[in-house]
């Protein structure tokens, strides 16, 4: 989103949690122009002074804990961070601007509708469909969904809520199934690792590149009314399907011999099938995408493949 930002000239605060976090140094060498500002979702008097500092026009709140199998582990802090702390961001921004002036984009997601039998669409979820949420990170999500609807109402606030379906790169934390697989087919590859452990391989999700979700992301904010749109591929593929891309781009062939199960990886409850349907964002924000999952597998394990031979002959 930075990227995006700064790329369009925008001056851009970016908001760091926590003392020492790694991630400062990270974010001020790839991007020295964005203004760090440090505050704490669950900490309203540092978002107030974070709009304070900013005085922003567009404010796009990406924060939370976003690791669904880590939401199961720390429920508590989940609901406080990716929940309430949207509460109190709307509130900073009510206290501390003029919110006639301020535009807000709220990150919901597809882990809202929960993937189940009875409230799947044929065509995809879109934004009429029913929520149905299977994690605490699912629960705190719609939390933060309908308290962003209930400003736009309230308070007639331009808030707008993307629901974004699963959206990759090479940008992607480690922690999370494509990135794992990519990663892994790397180093499996420059003989690195000799395999991958996985949780469940059958659940299917809808798989886009972020760099285009980021894009529609944006044209909800220069829309003419705050609303609701769901952004996805509209197709869906399992983790099976993705390793099978994944090891024929690094040319491994079939990927069985290489992966393992292990219970720790798998959910106390799953999400069995994910399939958007973005027909909205095409038609009223003109949105669509430049990357289909074979051209997102294979940018994300070319750039693995050259990250990982890089990092092994300088070390
Ligand atoms: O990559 P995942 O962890 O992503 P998940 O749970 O779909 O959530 C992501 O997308 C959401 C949008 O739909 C976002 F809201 C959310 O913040 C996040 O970005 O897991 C994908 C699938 C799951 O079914 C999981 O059980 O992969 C399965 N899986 C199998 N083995 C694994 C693993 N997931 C992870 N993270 N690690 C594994 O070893």
């Amino acid at each position: 989103m930075a990227e995006f930002l700064l790329s369009k000239n925008y001056d851009v605060y970016g908001v760091v949690r926590g003392q020492n976090n790694p991630k400062r140094a990270a974010l001020e060498a790839e991007f020295p122009e964005v203004k760090v500002i440090e505050a704490d979702m669950t900490d309203p008097t540092a978002l107030v002074r974070a709009v304070e500092l900013s005085a922003p026009t567009e404010v796009y709140n990406l924060a939370a804990i976003s690791h669904v199998g880590y939401s199961f582990k720390n429920p508590t802090l989940t609901a406080e961070v990716t929940g309430k702390g949207v509460l109190n961001l709307l509130e900073a921004v009510r206290i501390a601007a003029d919110p006639s002036t301020v535009r807000v984009y709220q990150a919901s997601t597809s882990e809202m509708f929960g993937g189940l039998d009875y409230n799947r669409p044929g065509a995809g979820y879109d934004e009429q469909s029913l929520f149905h949420p299977r994690s605490p990170y699912g629960v705190a999500k719609l939390y933060g969904h309908w308290i962003a609807k209930n400003y736009r109402e309230s308070y007639d606030m331009f808030v707008s809520c993307g629901i974004l379906f699963n959206h990759e790169g090479e940008r992607r934390g480690p922690e999370f199934v494509t990135r794992k697989i990519t990663k892994a087919a790397a180093r499996i590859k420059l003989g690195l690792q000799p395999n991958l452990v996985l949780g469940d391989l059958w659940p299917k999700r809808d798989w886009g590149y972020a760099k285009d979700y980021v894009v529609g992301m944006w044209q909800m904010l220069q829309h003419t009314e705050p609303d609701d749109f769901v952004l996805a591929s509209g197709s869906t593929a399992s983790i099976e399907d993705f390793l099978s891309l994944t090891f024929e781009q690094a040319e491994l062939g079939d990927w069985r011999p290489y992966v393992l199960q292990d219970p720790a990886f798998m959910r106390p409850a799953e999400v069995d099938i994910l399939l958007g349907n973005p027909a909205k964002a095409e038609s009223v924000l003109g949105w669509g995408r430049s990357v289909d999952l074979r051209g997102l597998v294979d940018l994300m394990v070319n750039f693995d493949l050259a990250a990982e031979e890089a990092a092994s002959s300088a070390a």
